[in-house]
């Protein structure tokens, strides 16, 4: 087994009709609650690339293409453990955590909830400091879902191939077979607070790194045991 500070926790087996999309048939975990730590990156790399350097903030400076390596050394290292990019759905599901407001936290954000730039705010809000810098992992609020850092901090990217939303209804959606670009989500410490939300959809070439990406795992299909382990940590929620 892997060992490292990540923690998996959150199933994705339950619809969110306000977000547009569903997840059901696909059961999976979202790593840690936060994004992934710089120090386990190190860990298993030997090298941590952030521009922000600390173990406990979150990775970044890192494109799609390096994280796909990375799963893929971990996922060929652990057997079993079948690490994978979240997709955009499951991603955009875990954040709204049962919420259709902008955030997950409500109409609108202050920088003590989410790292973003303060002198931006959403929709007419109050000015709020701006870091200009990323936050440790766990250093703000989590959403109702128990998962850190979601919106803002640094973007997140996704399994998905960018394109435009297709017709319809969608369930348990992956995006298009091929692209130019892939999905980035969240927000991150140098955006206004309007591409914070839950919503916002960003995108870049697989090869581009900035101090502004970094990734979660996802993890699934899982087994019914491991599910029925990971209940009780949220029982209280
Ligand atoms: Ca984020």
């Amino acid at each position: 087994m892997y060992s490292c500070k990540v923690q998996f926790f959150y199933f994705f087996n339950r619809t969110c009709p306000k977000s547009g999309f569903s997840c059901g048939a696909h059961q999976r975990l979202l790593a840690g609650g936060y994004g992934l730590y710089s120090g386990v990156v190190a860990g298993v790399k030997g090298n941590n690339p952030s521009e922000f350097k600390g173990e406990s903030r979150p990775v970044e400076n890192v494109s799609w293409d390096d994280c796909a390596a990375f799963i893929g050394r971990v996922n060929s290292d652990n057997p079993g453990l079948n690490l994978a990019f979240p997709t955009e759905a499951q991603w955009e599901y875990a954040c709204r955590a049962g919420t259709d407001t902008p955030f997950s936290f409500g109409k609108n954000i202050s920088p003590e909830q989410v790292n973003y730039n303060g002198n931006y705010p959403y929709n007419k809000g109050d000015k709020g400091e701006y870091r200009k810098q990323t936050v440790a992992v766990k250093s703000l609020p989590v959403n109702r879902w128990g998962l850190y850092e979601m919106n803002g901090n640094v973007w997140e990217w996704c399994a998905d191939w960018y394109d435009e939303y297709p017709d319809g209804e969608a369930i348990d959606p992956a995006g298009p077979d091929s692209g130019v670009n892939r999905v980035l989500r969240g927000g991150s410490w140098y955006y206004d607070g309007w591409f914070c939300r839950s919503a916002f959809r960003h995108r870049h070439h697989p090869g581009n790194r900035s101090y502004n990406f970094g990734f979660r795992f996802a993890r699934g299909p899982v087994e019914q045991e491991e599910r029925d382990k990971a209940k009780p940590q949220f029982s209280d929620r």
